[in-house]
């Protein structure tokens, strides 16, 4: 396959969903593999215990590091550590995506952003948005293993712990609410992603043309079909004029219009040089 994905839960079931669909699909092309693991069958005691009790107290319970660090050393082919001869207090962990960094120039972090390296993922409320950057950048991974945190949360041990071996870690946030676990958030993830990997979808004009990717970081203009004229509502006449110098501008100040109005965010962060000098101010 083109890309090996490992997904890692307490509710392994939750993703056979992806057989379905164009997932499914992408599967049976030999595009993609998709293996869901249940946290569980990494835990050695009868009740087959993944969290416990925050330390400093608090409410809820926290995903233990053991259980995550046998499954995760396995699923990376890492050795399983087993003595740890130093002790030292953990650092504040580090959410920012260095990709972009200056720093970015000893070997090691050269590598890790290597396309055959495998990225480790952790959905977190707490984290950087994921964006449209982001899909594509994974999008020409070859190994992904997301691992889905539960209740509260996951010991911040555990992305630091796998930072330190030269993995590359990522957490991400979908978006400004709270959901119960990652198992969504990784749903979300995954066909941001999937879909852009070449062969996955048919037509691949249609990724080029959307809302937040390229240059393109507007809002899509409003679509129309037929019939040109509904319940006495017409579609704007210059769609139907046949002039696709006029179309084109048309749409594109709509999109510059519709953004402004609603994503005002996506204006003050719109690189200026994706901007022609037609783009009226909005
Ligand atoms: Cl990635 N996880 C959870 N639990 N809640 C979220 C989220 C992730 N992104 C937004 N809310």
């Amino acid at each position: 396959a083109l890309m090996d994905i490992d997904i890692v839960s307490v509710f392994p079931e939750y993703f056979e969903v992806l057989n379905l669909s164009l997932l499914g699909k992408a599967q049976a092309k030999g595009l993609v593999h998709v293996s869901s693991h249940n946290l569980r069958d990494w835990t050695h005691d009868v009740h087959h215990s993944v969290d416990d009790t925050p330390v400093g107290g608090g409410a809820g319970m926290v995903m233990k590091p053991e259980v995550w660090a046998e499954c995760l050393d396995e699923l990376l082919g890492l050795a399983p550590q087993e003595i740890v001869e130093t002790v030292h207090e953990t650092a504040i962990p580090d959410n920012t995506d260095d990709i972009d960094d200056a720093s970015v120039t000893e070997d090691a972090d050269v590598a890790k952003h290597a396309d055959d390296w495998p990225v480790l993922i952790f959905p977190n409320p707490s984290a950087p948005l994921f964006t449209q950057a982001d899909a594509t950048e994974l999008s020409r991974k070859q190994h992904l293993i997301f691992g889905c945190g539960r209740y509260e949360g996951y010991d911040a041990r555990i992305p630091e712990y796998y930072r330190a071996q030269d993995v590359d870690v990522r957490e991400y946030s979908i978006g400004d609410y709270v959901l119960n676990g990652g198992e969504v958030a990784v749903s979300v993830m995954l066909e941001a992603i999937t879909r852009l990997i070449p062969g996955f979808m048919g037509n691949a004009e249609s990724i080029v043309e959307e809302s937040y990717t390229g240059d393109n970081a507007l809002l899509e203009h409003y679509q129309y079909t037929k019939p040109a004229v509904w319940r006495g509502m017409a579609v704007p006449s210059v769609l139907t004029s046949g002039d696709h110098g006029k179309v084109d501008r048309f749409r594109r100040d709509e999109a510059l219009a519709k953004t402004s109005r609603i994503r005002p965010d996506l204006i003050e962060a719109l690189d200026c040089t994706a901007l022609d000098k037609k783009d009226r101010k909005a």
